[in-house]
């Protein structure tokens, strides 16, 4: 039996790296690579999902190493966070010891799959050497101006008296998880970073972070949701003037109505003696904001007054005008807005037109009826008086003028708020005092540790009498610590910069070396973190580089990348209620980490989604063991002495030269392409072509005694590529042909004619564009056909591209050999 046995192979090369070094980076290196993955979550548990988002920023690393780059490639824990408190409250132990645990047999799932980090640079954020600089770059945003108490709505425990998280209000009535009280929202003041100081250079500098996807961009452009429009303020007879905000102030005198969001304080003084009101602002703030029903409202009895006209509209309280966007005010024009006029139709409101189409736009005046629909675009003023005839934009300047408007940029972005009352985080490093307020404590008693967990309804912190007492540093008097904790975002938005100097102790990072490594190259992870945890990173970096700790570094992240999602053999996403989950610890045992390795790299480019297949991972397994025992009998002398007959010639009377150079042009392309898809990130195009590599080596001893140094360039080559993606069957192989060293430390193979390379470059261009065409006249239901009439110009990719063009399932039924042939006839 040939082959080799992954159960002992895998661990004998992660101890030779080990020994070796490999994976060590020193600082101060030429060519410096930062390559990171998205630091876990210490659940206790790798799943797929993280095994895929490994494996392609290990592979990128290997790559760039074996390419000659130095290549920091950290990995680190995100290790504060609510579960861990749940987790130590139903196993009875504490957060801590969890957290540890957790990390252990983590971190023997991360060596058992053979990713190369530095683990000199391990970061631990619930370690105090970690959030101790949390706490310093805490009062450093403070000197900034850059914090702020602002009071924010919490969930209350009547009955624990304490605030909840989220994730601790249950269910549809609100129940508090350990009372099953219904819980009350209550204002408190709270710690804020003042993020909306940035929101312009945020918003700006997206234009320029071409190496994201275009749709993480879109949507940290639409939570920053900056907007230009104008405020105006509508006298309400018994309550004051309430200021509303509009981009669309051409249509003022349109307005048939007037609506407040629940949440308005004149909203909740007209509540005051209106049953009615109070009863719908009640239901409102319990509702479900995903259920959003845009007709919802109730009429106040009220009237305001629109001060272009002198008209008094009826005042309604509605849930889709939202309490914390704009004012939380504004004047309903159902002729011109899609939402007004819909709820103008349930509630019976006039429509009134005020702006028809320019005589230079394609929808003719005649042709709109605002009774049925909504006209929403910029016109012409109609029926404003004096105003008829002004374009939209000429009436918006000229109206906030006539009506002592005032021109306001709106954003969605709201302030950071970092207070969690929760004790498995960061203790804020602020004392308060009644003689003095709110005091810093001092840098050199940082950190604050957080003190022994105990069991309580509440926060554990608030519990903590003896930690929780302590004296003014102000004035030496009686005082009490803070006993919030930072939201655990705060841990992420710089960990990528502490694994540049992981343990300095008189500083977050070495500004120096900081300015060397970054910003990362490569940052891979999940499209969950696309707004928060990558836009306060932004802001973090942005800050850190306007205080000097950075040289000039305004944005973390150069490339980005949001690995799909592993489904289930089923197509649905992986859960434990469908069962339809793989374990990577299963996975490991059977098949081996390679192999689970190699089957997620092939599946699909690391952006698409795709499912789980035993096939494709046996496919994946064939595949090693068959270079493996290609690379045995070569070292036995075997393949040169394979065949008799085959060892008379070829038949068809080529030359044995001709032949082995055209075998040696097959490598230098294969080598050409895998090092193009490598670095564009397309790993399954490399390894599909140095699949095609492999079946050419074995056709070619099948076919004639090879030529011996072909030969083994070809499976140098091959074990090269493969080294990124199965790093130990690499080794194994390596090893077998009695080459020197690891391959971990070997160069990536040159081609030796690129120029051959180039022609069927272009040709690879051009019949992706006939590709294209071809699904596009034709569709895609005759895979084959795409592959015959594509395969003569270039075969070696051909099924790849069909794939692609469909987008999945194509590139299978392509790799048949049956297929490769004729398109090898046909050319
Ligand atoms: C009057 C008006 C007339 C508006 C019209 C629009 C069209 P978009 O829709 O993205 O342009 N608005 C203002 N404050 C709001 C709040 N707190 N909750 C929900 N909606 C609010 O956003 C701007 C428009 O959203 C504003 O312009 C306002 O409606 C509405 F023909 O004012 B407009
Ligand atoms: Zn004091």
């Amino acid at each position: 039996e040939r082959g080799f046995d992954h159960t002992t192979v895998e661990p004998k090369w992660q101890r030779e790296w080990d020994e070796a070094d490999v994976f060590r980076i020193e600082d101060s290196a030429e060519d410096p690579e930062y390559v990171l993955a998205m630091f876990p979550y210490t659940s206790g548990n790798l799943h797929m999902g993280h095994v895929r988002n490994y494996t392609i920023t290990d592979a990128y690393a290997r790559f760039e190493r074996l390419r000659g780059e130095n290549v920091l490639h950290p990995m680190g824990w995100d290790s504060f966070g609510l579960p861990a408190e749940n987790a130590a409250e139903e196993r009875d132990t504490n957060p801590r010891d969890w957290t540890m645990k957790c990390i252990e047999s983590m971190k023997e799932q991360l060596q058992a799959m053979g990713f190369g980090y530095d683990w000199e640079r391990e970061v631990t954020t619930c370690d105090p050497d970690y959030y101790k600089w949390n706490q310093w770059l805490f009062k450093r945003f403070r000197d900034e101006d850059l914090l702020e108490r602002q009071s924010a709505e919490l969930n209350w425990c009547p009955s624990c008296e304490t605030v909840l998280a989220d994730e601790q209000v249950e269910g549809e009535a609100e129940l508090c998880w350990r009372c099953d009280t219904p819980i009350e929202q209550r204002e408190m003041d709270q710690w804020f970073f003042t993020i909306t100081d940035y929101a312009d250079e945020l918003l700006a500098a997206l234009d320029d972070l071409d190496g994201w996807p275009a749709n993480v961009r879109e949507m940290q452009r639409n939570w920053i949701g900056r907007q230009e429009g104008d405020s105006v303020a509508f006298e309400i007879p018994g309550h004051g003037e309430v200021d509303i905000f509009t981009t669309r102030l051409d249509t003022i005198h349109g307005a048939t109505f007037f609506s407040l969001a629940p949440g308005h304080p004149v909203a909740r003084e007209i509540a005051e003696d209106n049953e009615e009101v109070a009863e719908y602002i009640h239901e409102a703030e319990h509702a479900d904001e995903d259920d959003l029903d845009v007709t919802s409202g109730v009429f106040t009895g009220e009237y305001a007054v629109n001060p272009a006209t002198g008209e008094e509209i009826p005042v309604y309280v509605a849930d889709y005008v939202l309490t914390d966007v704009g004012t939380g005010a504004l004047y309903a024009v159902p002729a011109h807005d899609e939402r007004d006029h819909e709820f103008a139709e349930a509630h019976d409101v006039p429509i009134q037109q005020v702006v028809e189409p320019a005589p230079d736009a394609d929808t003719d005046p005649e042709d709109v009826d605002v009774q049925e629909e909504a006209y929403t675009p910029d016109g012409v003023l109609v029926n404003s008086g004096e105003f008829d005839g002004l374009t939209s934009e000429e009436a918006r300047e000229r109206f906030v003028e006539e009506f002592d408007g005032e021109h306001r940029t709106e954003y969605n972005l709201r302030d950071w708020g970092i207070s969690r009352q929760r004790y498995w985080g960061t203790p804020i490093p602020m004392i308060r005092c009644d003689d003095c307020g709110y005091v810093p404590v001092p840098d050199e008693d940082l950190p604050v540790e957080l003190p022994e967990f105990v069991h309580t309804t509440g926060n554990p912190l608030d519990a903590a009498e003896e930690w929780k007492h302590v004296e003014c540093p102000d004035c030496g008097g009686d005082a009490v610590r803070e006993t919030d904790t930072m939201d655990t975002f705060v841990d992420s938005s710089w960990y990528f910069l502490r694994y540049v100097s992981p343990d300095l102790d008189d500083a977050p990072f070495d500004a120096d070396r900081a300015s060397d490594w970054m910003p990362v190259d490569q940052y891979v992870g999940g499209i969950e973190h696309a707004v928060m945890h990558l836009l306060y990173a932004r802001f973090f970096t942005k800050v850190l580089d306007d205080i000097d700790l950075l040289d000039g570094v305004r944005e973390p992240f150069t490339d980005l990348t949001n690995q799909g999602m592993v489904l289930g053999e089923d197509g649905n996403k992986m859960s434990k209620s469908k069962g339809n989950g793989v374990s990577p610890e299963r996975i490991i045992d059977e098949y081996g980490a390679d192999t689970a390795r190699l089957f997620i790299m092939e599946a699909a480019q690391p952006e698409k989604e795709f499912a789980w297949s035993p096939k494709g991972v046996q496919s994946a397994h064939r595949f090693l063991q068959n270079v493996y025992t290609l690379a045995d009998e070569f070292a036995d002398g075997e393949v040169a002495a394979a065949d008799d007959s085959a060892a008379d010639g070829p038949a068809s009377g080529e030359s044995a030269e001709a032949v082995a150079e055209y075998v040696a042009r097959e490598i230098d392309a294969t080598v050409a392409a895998a090092t193009d898809e490598f670095e564009a990130f397309r790993f399954n195009h490399a390894l599909q072509a140095v699949r095609e590599m492999v079946s050419l080596l074995r056709r070619y001893r099948e076919y004639t005694v090879p030529d011996e140094d072909t030969f083994e360039r070809g499976l140098v080559a091959a074990v090269k590529i493969l080294a990124p993606v199965a790093p130990h069957v690499a080794e194994e192989v390596w090893d077998r042909l009695g080459r020197e060293g690891l391959v971990a430390e070997a160069e990536w193979p040159a081609a030796d004619a690129p120029e051959n390379y180039d022609v069927e470059r272009r040709l690879v261009e051009n019949t992706r564009e006939d590709v294209r065409d071809i699904v596009e006249t034709v569709g895609i239901e005759d895979p084959e056909t795409i592959m015959l009439a594509v395969a003569p110009e270039w075969k070696h990719r051909a099924h790849d591209i069909a794939a692609n063009a469909d987008g999945n399932v194509v590139g299978t039924v392509m790799g048949d050999e049956q297929l490769r042939q004729q398109g090898e006839d046909a050319a």
